[in-house]
């Protein structure tokens, strides 16, 4: 049998999605996933001008030929664009393999090694009060780790905040707006390294020792800025803290490192193992946060995590609303086979995407598992999503408060 069809579906129920849908021969559907936040449109041409007619007469057993055809065939390797079209391929074949064996996509896998995947949610709060109840609203719905950002006195808005929720509603932050030019938002490093541990200390004060805390510093800080503030937060306890520096300089970490024991997570801009070599090799990280639709799907993500776990190091694989719900399909199913798994971040997708698209993954008590539909479990609804058309949307950009544009 072979690929006889392969289409590229962009839609945006509530926010944009790049899906591949591709036919086999006898009839058997596979979907994949290939979203790039902001950069959708590029994507999406990448598989259609460059890889459908080479995936048309396929094989579509040939799961780790085809992924090294497309990866080190191309001459143009790595790079966000090139490796989401990748994954969405290898999504798809990884669906249509496992259905036609009639199995869970984690069973090709190797099986489960854990009966469920411990999630963390989102809480905010332009102030303590607001962010408190939102933490509160999570810890009864029965979620163990959450992550905290809040506002900072003195900014506007601060990315990852809700600025119109009210206290405690859950919200989904992005897309910030949709208009062909991005926002732009005011940054000052020094009060939030003076404000966010004053925060850390009131909700452990609140919550306790027990509940798992994160905190997502969204590439901002230099070096020692990070370090200061990984050390600022150790007598909190964090499960990790993300992202602390741009996350190309991989050998800022040897300084965070150096200075503090607060667990640390990044790469959900990263796009293969490479990008983490450094990182991973000298144990200067504990947590792989990419997401299986940003580094070549399944295939890359298996290499990437097995090369991690040899370190000792865990996954925590972004789980935002702008991977769609077959890409957040593919990293659940890849969580439940894999031994090193840590933990997996959870933003459930709006009621708009999730009639889009249909998902077997369920939810419960803070704990997420893939389901036991054959293939990946997840599939978009065409005619609905043609009724979604494209529309642009960026993430904000970041200014200092003397108009220098800042790192994310
Ligand atoms: C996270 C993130 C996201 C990203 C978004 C960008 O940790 O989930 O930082 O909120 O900003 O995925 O596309
Ligand atoms: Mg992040």
């Amino acid at each position: 049998m072979s690929i006889s069809t392969a289409d590229v579906i962009v839609t945006s129920p509530g926010r944009n999605f790049v899906t591949l849908k591709l036919v086999t021969s006898d009839g058997v559907v596979g979907w994949g996933d290939a979203t790039l936040n902001g950069r959708e449109l590029a994507a999406a041409a990448y598989l259609r001008d460059h890889l459908v007619d080479t995936l048309i007469g396929r094989d579509e057993d040939r799961i780790e030929d085809t992924w090294q055809y497309l990866y080190r065939g191309a001459y143009w390797r790595r790079g966000p664009v090139t490796m989401a079209a990748i994954a969405a391929v290898d999504m798809a074949l990884w669906d249509i393999k496992a259905k036609k064996a009639g199995v869970p996509l984690y069973q090709l896998l190797g099986g489960a090694s854990r009966e469920k995947l411990r999630v963390y949610a989102h809480a905010s709060g332009n102030d303590y009060a607001a962010l408190s109840q939102a933490i509160r609203g999570y810890v009864e719905e029965g979620y163990t780790a959450v992550r905290i950002q809040t506002g900072v006195p003195g900014l506007d808005s601060v990315y990852g905040v809700s600025a119109t929720a009210k206290p405690g509603e859950k919200y989904d932050y992005e897309p910030a707006h949709r208009s062909a030019r991005p926002d732009e938002e005011e940054w000052d490093t020094p009060a939030y390294l003076r404000h966010v541990p004053t925060i850390f200390e009131k909700v452990r004060e609140e919550f306790g020792p027990e509940l798992r805390l994160l905190h997502d510093g969204h590439h901002r800080m230099s070096p020692i800025e990070a370090a200061r503030l990984a050390k600022s937060l150790e007598p909190h306890d964090l499960l990790w803290l993300e992202d602390a520096t741009p996350g190309e300089d991989q050998d800022a970490f040897r300084l965070i490192r150096q200075h503090s024991t607060t667990p640390l997570a990044t790469g959900e801009v990263f796009n293969s193992v490479y990008d983490y070599q450094t990182l991973i090799t000298e144990r200067l990280i504990d947590y792989v946060r990419s997401a299986p639709t940003h580094t070549g799907g399944v295939t890359g993500m298996k290499k990437l995590l097995d090369f991690a776990g040899i370190y000792g190091i865990r996954s925590g694989l972004h789980g935002p609303t702008d991977v769609s719900p077959i890409g957040m399909a593919a990293a659940l199913h890849i969580d439940l086979a894999i031994h090193n798994f840590g933990i997996q971040e959870y933003m459930p997708h709006s009621d708009l995407t999730l009639e889009t698209f249909r998902t077997s993954y369920t939810f419960d008590r803070g704990f997420l598992h893939p389901g036991d539909t054959p293939g990946l479990g997840a599939e978009l609804d065409e005619t609905l999503a043609a009724q979604h058309p494209y529309t642009p949307a960026y993430l904000p950009v970041n200014r200092l408060l003397d108009g220098t544009l800042h790192d994310w």
